[in-house]
């Protein structure tokens, strides 16, 4: 049976799993809206297209599937490029469909034309560097290979952004539907048997060592391994930090959780692994320039080091290891969760994490070393408020990513996403609106004020398709990241940094929205009264412009 190319790609999405599709329509890509219309996907119109991105990617964050975002040609595929490259720094499966002018005016300056031909802007050069997979479809000869690459690259073990780009009159062009019988959709079998030499290398470092500490990253998470690292580190007394994406590789309120590591953490985790550790078992982290406190070099000097991750690019990428193994995360500590067992390995003796930790805290208090004075006590107690009325667990896509991190403890039943990729601004709202199609737990939005302005509009796409979505706002009039290190590193010579907000409680009430603000610990009674379940709630939380964490990014 022949049907329009737009039709085919619509079942596609559907063969990819895709339940929702965020976007603004144009006239370029209006044949596959049209087909949208009879298909079981649910469509969310937004205010502007690097939402619609990332959207899809809150919507795969949290569903482990694909995340889809469809625009119209030239500034609507030019709009993607930011949550795009978001997508590819985390390897993101987000697909993007854009339309595209027909081709047979490339080249003649057609209306918001980007063939690259006759000095129109290059879409292919423009996504080349930030997709995992892009094709300008100009003809349907080659169309099931290119479906077929995009296919797999989104459902790949190590997955990234693909855009395809399709012509007006492509999008007509009539194809045969049994094409798509041609593109597999099952997930590669991710199964990988670890070689049992690794393993009892692993075991034999793992019983020379005293005080041996794992350093969870988020490859923990996405291969489901959370269970078997919880089972070998109690059954071992390993204690446990992770890398911040991994905050909850295991339950942070657990006994053995050290919380998470880096540069704009605590210092807790520091601390143990310095004054502590003698074998570090890095399991899925990147170990990037925060957790890695920006590649010091003393860090892991002395100490013997595991190193495990499916990506071989992550292999030694920071840190030269005694023993490195390439493999899926999951199979991995299964495997030595049974060696463990089999050859009945000897706990190490049992650590008081939480005196620790109290030690830890005191000592860098004396130091002048804690990140955190009093001025930002309303914020504590906020998290502290969240970690004690969440106990079954919420969603938290947070741009902030200091605060969650030092005051908030993420349990085995919470999920938290923090703004990493590209650290782009302006993204928790849209992501979280995204993965609120899907999920049914509380749904949190952390934001700066400066990056709220950057996206709030989008929470008038929330009131549109009743979204439950509750958005902490941090009110300090000032991009305070900026402030703070003009602050500490150009004398206070303040530029561009400051501003005037608008009263957020009026602009809630035209969104039709709850608003509360916290001006201290007390207003926290307050929040009794929202139902975090239902509706759309502001909550503002006020900062002073003078108050700054205690570290230092060193630029
Ligand atoms: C799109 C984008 N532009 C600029 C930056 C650089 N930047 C990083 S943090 C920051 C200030 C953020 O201000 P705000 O959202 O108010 O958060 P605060 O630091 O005040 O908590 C800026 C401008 C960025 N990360 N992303
Ligand atoms: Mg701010």
């Amino acid at each position: 049976m022949k049907i329009p190319v737009s039709e085919l790609l619509v079942k596609f999405l559907e063969n990819l799993g895709v339940k929702c599709i965020f976007g603004i329509p144009g006239s370029h890509i209006l044949p596959v809206y049209d087909a949208l219309y009879d298909s079981s996907i649910r469509s969310v119109l937004v205010k502007h297209e690097q939402a619609a991105a990332f959207m899809a990617g809150g919507y795969a964050r949290v569903t482990g599937g694909v995340g889809a975002c469809i625009t119209t040609a030239g500034p609507g595929a030019t709009n993607l490029v930011t949550a795009i490259a978001s997508a590819y720094a985390d390897r993101l499966p987000v697909l993007a469909i854009t339309g595209e002018a027909p081709t047979h005016i490339f080249g003649k300056g057609g209306l918001q034309e980007s063939s690259g031909e006759g000095g129109s802007v290059d879409q292919v050069a423009l996504f080349a560097g930030i997709t995992r997979y892009h094709k300008l479809i100009e003809r349907t000869d080659y169309l099931p290979n290119v479906l077929i690459q995009a296919a797999k690259h989104l459902l790949s073990d190590t997955p990234g952004p693909v855009v395809l780009s399709i012509p007006y009159n492509v999008q007509k062009e009539l194809v045969d539907a049994s094409l798509l019988d041609q593109i597999s959709f099952a997930r590669p079998s991710s199964e990988c048997v670890v070689p049992g030499r690794q393993i009892a290398q692993s075991l034999a470092l793992l019983d020379a060592a005293k005080h041996p500490l794992i350093i969870a990253g988020y490859g923990c998470i996405r291969s489901g391994a959370q269970e078997s690292l919880r089972r070998i580190s109690e059954h071992l007394n390993i204690p446990v930090t992770s890398s911040l994406k991994a905050k909850g590789a295991v339950d942070e309120r657990s006994a053995l959780s050290l919380g998470s590591l880096g540069v704009t953490s605590g210092g807790n985790a520091l601390r143990y692994l310095q004054q502590q550790a003698d074998l570090v078992l890095v399991l899925g982290a990147g170990f990037n320039e925060r957790t890695s406190y920006v590649w010091d070099k003393e860090l892991l000097a002395g100490k013997k080091l595991i190193q495990v991750d499916n990506n071989a690019q992550q292999l030694e990428k920071v840190f030269r290891a005694d023993l490195v193994v390439q493999a899926d995360l999951g199979a991995y500590l299964q495997a030595l969760d049974a060696a463990i067992q089999d050859q009945n390995l000897a706990a190490k003796a049992p650590v008081d994490i939480a005196a620790f930790i109290a030690n830890a805290q005191a000592q860098a208090d004396v130091a002048g070393e804690a990140i955190f004075n009093r001025q930002f006590d309303q914020v504590r107690a906020f998290y502290s408020w969240l970690e004690q009325h969440f106990p079954d667990g919420l969603v938290m896509f947070d741009d902030n990513i200091v605060f969650a991190q030092n005051f908030y403890r993420v349990s085995a039943k919470d999920r938290f996403y923090p703004n990493t990729g590209i650290s782009s601004l302006g993204h928790a709202i849209p992501a979280a609106i995204g993965a609120g199609c899907e999920v049914k737990q509380p749904l949190f939005a952390m934001i700066g004020d400066g990056g709220f302005h950057m996206c709030a509009m989008e929470i008038m796409t929330a009131v549109n398709y009743d979204i439950p979505l509750n958005i902490v706002l941090f009110n300090n009039s000032t991009m305070g990241l900026i402030r703070k290190n003009q602050h500490h590193l150009y004398q206070g010579r303040f530029i561009d940094c400051d501003f005037a907000n608008p009263d957020f409680a009026l602009l809630a009430q035209s969104f039709g929205i709850q608003h509360c603000r916290v001006e201290n610990a007390q207003d926290l009674a307050k929040l009794e009264a929202i139902d975090f379940l239902r509706g759309i709630h502001l909550i503002e939380i006020m900062i002073d412009q003078d108050a700054y964490p205690n570290y230092s990014s060193r630029r």
